[in-house]
């Protein structure tokens, strides 16, 4: 498997993931803040621009955080990651979302670009 990474950025949390299920795999470190990820090898790769995305050994392409975390979980199951019964299953699902989508997705924008949000200095301090 080979990891599409960005250190510092949201893939983090995926190589805590493959280090706790201990599975051998690769990295492929990207730099976000120079614009590795809008590069023609890159989009070639993953067209969404974003990581993580992760490179499985049968050659398919994975993205999006909660969908890599969920078939990690269920393809190393002895790493115990996520529940098995339906409630345990969902209740994990739902503070993925809510960390992915909510804090992360939202909170970091209104953190760190108040003004898409707001014109004014002042508006801006309120966001
Ligand atoms: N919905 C995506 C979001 C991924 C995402 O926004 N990743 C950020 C790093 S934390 C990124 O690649 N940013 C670069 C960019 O947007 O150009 C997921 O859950 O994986």
């Amino acid at each position: 498997m080979k990891l599409f990474h960005a250190p510092g950025a949201c893939s983090d949390g995926i190589v805590l993931l493959l280090d706790i299920i201990g599975v051998p795999y690769e990295i492929h470190e990207l730099d976000v803040r120079k614009g590795d990820q809008r590069q023609p090898d890159y989009l070639a790769i993953n067209p969404k621009g974003k990581v993580p995305a992760l490179l499985r050994d049968d050659g398919r392409l994975l993205t999006e955080f909660p969908a890599i975390a969920f078939w990690l979980a269920r393809k190393y199951p002895e790493a115990e990651l996520l529940p098995t019964d339906p409630d345990g299953e969902a209740r994990a699902l739902e503070l993925l979302d809510f960390i992915v989508s909510s804090i992360h997705m939202r909170g970091t924008a209104l953190v760190q670009r108040p003004s898409a949000f707001a014109s004014s200095a002042e508006a801006q301090e309120e966001v």
